[in-house]
């Protein structure tokens, strides 16, 4: 598939992922909210390099995307990261968000919406993060879910995470992302995971084994064509890495009732709640997240590297 992109005073390809690109080699796009807004500072600075040298351990080029000045980046330099990382007047940016931003010349992260849209016009198929938007709880009453759902569902682009946090309504999202046709696969697992969790107690549809079999999906939906959706590979942490059960049920409980007393709502409920996590847990919230984060940067660069090397036998085969 290739890439119709925008014109370059709109979207600057890093010079690393368009020479991978061009080459064939698997490139992983990387949303930088979790930069932003779901890492603590100064952490989160370290972190990002780490998840983008995970994603080269698995045999991919990273490709973090943000929006400075203006600008869409895909892949971003050493100082740009660390913008994102430190610059408190970087906004959080939907897919909706990113037109308003590069025409009033602002800069923000990217969520798994907006940067699930950006990988695809660049031609990026494999992305990771950690957690997904999803529908929260109360939504019947709130209309609170999440943008990326919809994105997903309508963008080719796999997407590798460990589910979504108990924060949400776990089972109205895995319903809706049924509801949207779009794919949810185990990787080695029947459970959906839950984020810190490895089993959210909800079982997910499918299975596959590795990173081969998840990048076979990814080019047979491809050649099939039955729906441009995307593909949730959900990566649990292994059960002696999650948090204690009870430690996160209690943090579940006093996070949720911290946004009722605040009254917070719209984007800023998974900031908020983050933050709160990161600062009640004695570090044990931002361990798993980070370690899950890296897995999932270890385990979209598999993919990635598969895809490409399929993607490219494919292209041989049909000029045989
Ligand atoms: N889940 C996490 N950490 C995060 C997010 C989700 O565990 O940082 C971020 C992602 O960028 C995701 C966004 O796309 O929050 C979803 O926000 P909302 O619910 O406002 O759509
Ligand atoms: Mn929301």
């Amino acid at each position: 598939m290739s890439a119709h992109l925008p014109p370059s005073e709109l979207v600057v390809v890093h010079e690393d992922v368009r020479d991978a690109l061009d080459a064939g080699v698997g490139v992983v796009a990387l949303e930088s909210t979790i930069l932003a807004h779901g890492l603590p500072h100064p952490d989160n600075v370290e972190i990002a390099g780490q998840i983008e040298d995970a994603v080269r351990a698995g045999g991919s080029v990273p490709a973090t995307i943000a929006v400075l000045d203006g600008t869409v980046h895909v892949g971003l330099g050493a100082t740009q990261v660390e913008r994102v990382c430190t610059d408190p007047e970087i906004a959080k940016l939907s897919v909706r968000d990113v037109g308003v931003a590069a025409a009033l010349g602002r800069s923000g992260a990217t969520t798994v919406a907006s940067t699930s849209a950006l990988a695809h016009l660049a031609g990026i198929r494999v992305f990771a993060t950690g957690g997904l938007g999803g529908v929260h709880r109360g939504a019947s009453e709130t209309f609170d879910v999440s943008a990326d759902l919809g994105v997903i569902a309508s963008t080719p682009v796999l997407v590798v995470c460990a589910g979504v946090k108990s924060i949400l309504d776990v089972a109205g999202t895995l319903e809706t992302l049924e509801t949207l046709s779009v794919p949810v696969l185990g990787y080695r697992t029947d459970a959906f995971p839950g984020f810190y969790l490895s089993d959210s107690g909800h079982s997910v549809p499918w299975r596959v084994e590795s990173a081969e079999e998840a990048a076979r999906v990814v080019v047979t939906r491809d050649r099939l064509g039955t729906d441009s959706a995307g593909v949730v590979l959900a990566n649990p942490l292994p059960a002696d890495r999650q948090v204690d059960r009870q430690l996160h049920d209690r943090l579940v409980a006093e996070g949720l009732a911290l946004l009722e007393r605040e009254g917070v709502h719209g984007k800023d409920v998974t900031p908020r709640l983050l933050e709160f996590f990161h600062d009640s847990s004695g570090g044990e919230s931002l361990r798993a997240n980070v370690e899950l984060v890296l897995a999932n940067a270890r385990l979209a660069g598999e993919v990635a590297a598969e895809v490409a090397r399929r993607s490219a036998s494919g292209e041989l085969a049909r000029q045989a």
